[in-house]
């Protein structure tokens, strides 16, 4: 059917307000991190000792013998994230414990030290295959604490480490991104490590650059500040690092959550979340599943204020994915499909008229909403830092506005439903010219309007 053709709306344009970073000066993300912008979500895996004993921080002390599952399934867990929507997993190498997922050569506690395939199982090797074979990507979490190894508070442990790093990149590459947990406790003489960060990073940078890094101060991926999967509604991609290190000597939690303004390099956030209370699968856990609804809103409260979702879906002993996170997963996947199915937009026909600073939608026919998704095309850096959004209904009137900051990747507003006639976004503020991608219109379900 051709669509009518629409009236005319003239957009009258806002002089908006440009602050002082020179363009030249505007930080850019790599190829790789604009990459890793697309990715949106992705799933955490804490599986170890952990998974067998019930704890959240292993002594390091535990049997080795303790990890033993009992059909571990790698295939189920790519086959269940592909279902879901993810597009690659994160494994615990080694978490505090020091217990290796991987036959290290660099310590004696490892799955070679287990029971399991009779001590020549090796998980980051049936994981990464599996990620391969199922087109996920593959990446790596491993704690430079380690309560287990007897060098930990030596200068020999950054040795160590250094080299355990090797075995995961020459062993399990392409490693896509690599997490790096700032945490610092006392290993098993009581003496707490001084991490050699530059070391690991040049030695990751050599073997891999192409990967990722996180950790609180990047240099390509920061924390967003806490475990609850919540990124700030202001949120810049940008952060200062200098005189930062990762962990305890990071920048504040709130400088985490909404980035620095004119910070000087590209490091954009990553909201790290478990679909349970633990990091790791815990049978009395299993009533305690995150709901789709609920994803669904950490959802909204990350990739929606332009960071990315790592969400934990921790592997049970028998070493596979509970039925109960299976059900929360699928039914979150169906969620986001049926309510961002249709752009009502494209859909109820529309026309966009720009100028500099506006952006005028005049819809064909008053349409019922609730949501509105903007994104920045980031290639040459983010640039909105104040925006407006107008809402009229049939008669012209205006109905509602709604303020907001920072845009990024994706920026997804969301209010009670309203009859809109035409839609106006002015850029009120802005460092730079301001590239916008898709405006994206929904109506989704009322239910899952985002709580603040
Ligand atoms: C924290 C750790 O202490 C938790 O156990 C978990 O691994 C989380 C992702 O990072 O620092």
């Amino acid at each position: 059917m051709i669509k009518k053709v629409l009236f005319l709306v003239v957009a009258i344009g806002q002089i908006g307000i440009i602050s002082a970073q020179s363009l030249s000066e505007s930080p850019k993300p790599s190829p790789a991190q604009l990459a890793w912008h697309q990715l949106e979500y992705y799933w955490f895996a804490h599986f170890g000792p952990n998974t067998f004993s019930g704890e959240e921080w292993g002594t390091g002390s535990e049997s080795a013998s303790l990890f033993n599952p009992t059909n571990l399934d790698t295939r189920q867990w790519c086959r269940l994230a592909k279902q879901a929507g993810a597009k690659g997993i994160i494994i615990t190498a080694k978490h505090h414990d020091g217990f290796c997922l991987w036959p290290s050569r660099f310590s004696t506690h490892t799955v070679r030290e287990s029971q399991w395939k009779n001590g020549k199982g090796d998980v980051l090797k049936e994981l990464s295959a599996a990620c391969k074979e199922y087109g996920l990507k593959f990446g790596v979490y491993i704690s430079p604490w380690d309560r287990n190894h007897p060098d930990y508070g030596t200068a020999a442990y950054n040795q160590v480490f250094v080299q355990m790093l090797k075995e995961l990149f020459t062993q399990y590459g392409p490693i896509w991104e690599l997490w790096w947990d700032g945490a610092n406790g006392e290993g098993p003489n009581g003496k707490k490590q001084e991490y050699d960060w530059n070391l690991y990073r040049k030695t990751v940078q050599q073997l891999s650059p192409q990967t990722l890094i996180f950790s609180d101060v990047g240099p390509h991926i920061r924390w967003v500040g806490n475990e609850r999967g919540i990124s700030g509604t202001t949120n810049w991609n940008l952060l200062n690092t200098e005189g930062f290190e990762a962990g305890l000597k990071g920048p504040s939690t709130d400088t985490l959550r909404n980035g620095n303004k004119f910070g000087k390099n590209w490091i954009p956030a990553e909201c790290d979340v478990s679909i349970r209370p633990g990091w790791f699968w815990k049978e009395s856990e299993n009533k305690k599943v995150k709901s789709a609804e609920q994803l669904f809103q950490l959802y909204l409260k990350s990739v929606g204020r332009g960071a990315n979702l790592l969400l934990n879906v921790p592997p049970n002993a028998t070493g596979n994915i509970a039925a109960e996170d299976s059900v929360a997963l699928i039914g979150f996947k169906k969620l986001i499909d049926a309510n961002f199915k249709s752009n009502l937009l494209e859909t109820n026909g529309s026309r966009i008229y720009k100028t500099k600073q506006e952006t005028v939608i005049q819809l064909e026919k008053p349409t019922r909403a609730n949501c509105i998704s903007l994104m920045e095309n980031l290639k040459n850096g983010q640039h909105c830092s104040q925006f407006t959004i107008t809402l009229y209904d049939k008669k012209n009137q205006e109905i509602s506005t709604i303020k907001g900051t920072t845009i990024g990747a994706k920026r997804i507003v969301t209010f009670p439903t309203l009859e809109l006639n035409k839609i106006k976004l002015t850029i009120t503020e802005q460092k730079g010219p301001v590239d916008l991608g898709k405006i994206a219109l929904y109506q989704i379900e009322e239910k899952l309007i985002e709580i603040e």
